[in-house]
């Protein structure tokens, strides 16, 4: 348990730890692991990178909900996750998708519309599916996910697998009730799942402390009896050591666990704009503060202080995927668009 992170939440005051003096820990971790990690997140911003330019330009229809500044969650979970695991997101998932090793042009192709997306062209950035990888769909409807991925995981349980099911969901989404009799069902039942709470302070415009009497999301998860840890979501290490010891517990039978990771948004809430929410609650020297604690500078200059890697070998890093993002954006701009015969179909599994 990350005590003082566990005490400032409850106090209220998160930001005066100063994640960016916190160094990364890299003793113990294998070099490997960091690099793909690293390259992962890397991929995962500029894809967002990608998507906010695209969308601001006009090219993309419909809304996306980016999580910059929140990808060393999803990168340091999905890390100990398999193919076979059942794991569902809400309205921000690029990187829940991503990390677990999506086709990035088939996200592009989604939100364009185009026919090779995950859905067909037929959802866009809300309602992204992509089984084969182990990703079992995002709904826009807050916290609408939460008690399928105690079905999945109560399914897995029933076939007497060792997969299990991740909830990801945000700080708003635990305002709503089928959260807590989710948590309930799971915790009286053992089901194998891992609750993930991406605690980045807002839900829309609203800050917590507008909205609730403490900041500490696993209290929840200790009124229902199910074991709960806070991390710093900004440290991928931190992230990675925790999540693989709650996956491990999980696949050994003993039940659901709690994962709460304090992190921050760059964008606003929706589309490209930073400053949209400013004004209610997030000021412009909050989110300048909380970029210092960039999950992705904070690795980089971490591993450069332990000589793991050298400012060429970041740069090259950089240039290898912006190019792989920018081919893959070309790609999915090229798709065809769904016949206009499809539209109907598809619309309950099976047809
Ligand atoms: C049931 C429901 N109520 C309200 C909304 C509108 N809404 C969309 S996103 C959002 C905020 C969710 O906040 P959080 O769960 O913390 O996720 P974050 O956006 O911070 O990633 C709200 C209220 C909705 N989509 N569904
Ligand atoms: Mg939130």
């Amino acid at each position: 348990m990350n005590i003082s992170l566990h005490d400032a939440l409850i106090n209220g005051n998160a930001l005066d730890l100063n994640f960016a003096d916190v160094k990364i820990n890299l003793e113990n971790e294998s070099i490997t692991v960091l690099l793909m990690q690293l390259e992962m997140m890397i991929k995962i911003r500029l894809a967002e990178e990608k998507i906010a330019h695209m969308r601001r330009g006009g090219y993309i229809g419909g809304p996306v909900h980016l999580g910059a500044g929140q990808e060393a969650v999803a990168v340091g979970v999905s890390t100990h996750l398999k193919k076979s695991d059942r794991v569902f997101s809400a309205h921000r998932s690029h990187a829940h998708l991503l990390a677990l090793g999506s086709d990035i042009r088939r996200l592009f192709a989604e939100l364009l519309g185009k026919s090779n997306g995950l859905v067909r062209g037929m959802g866009g950035s809300m309602h992204l599916w992509d089984q084969p990888n182990g990703f079992y769909g995002s709904v826009p409807i807050v916290a609408g996910t939460v008690p399928l991925a105690v079905g999945a995981g109560l399914a897995a349980k029933i076939q007497g697998k060792t997969d299990i099911a991740v909830a990801y969901f945000g700080d708003g989404a635990i305002e709503e009730g089928v959260v807590h009799e989710s948590f309930n069902l799971a915790s009286h039942f053992k089901i194998p799942i891992l609750f993930i709470c991406e605690n980045n302070f807002f839900s829309s415009h609203m800050h917590l402390s507008q909205r609730q009497p403490s900041q500490l999301m696993s209290r929840f998860a200790h009124a229902n009896n199910i074991p709960s840890e806070v991390v710093d979501g900004n440290n991928i290490v931190e992230v990675n050591d925790i999540a693989q010891t709650q996956i491990k517990n999980i696949r050994d039978g003993k039940g659901p666990q709690f994962l709460e990771a304090v992190t921050f948004r760059h964008y606003g809430h929706v589309d490209w704009q930073e400053d949209i929410d400013v004004g209610v609650n997030r000021s412009a020297e909050d989110l300048a503060q909380w970029k210092k604690f960039d999950p992705i500078k904070r690795l980089v200059s971490a591993m450069i202080d332990e000589d793991l890697i050298n400012e060429v070998e970041i740069k090259n890093i950089y240039s290898r995927l912006t190019e792989e993002i920018h081919a893959a954006w070309q790609l999915a701009e090229n798709d065809p668009y769904p016949d206009s015969s499809d539209l109907l179909n598809f619309v309950y599994r099976g047809e």
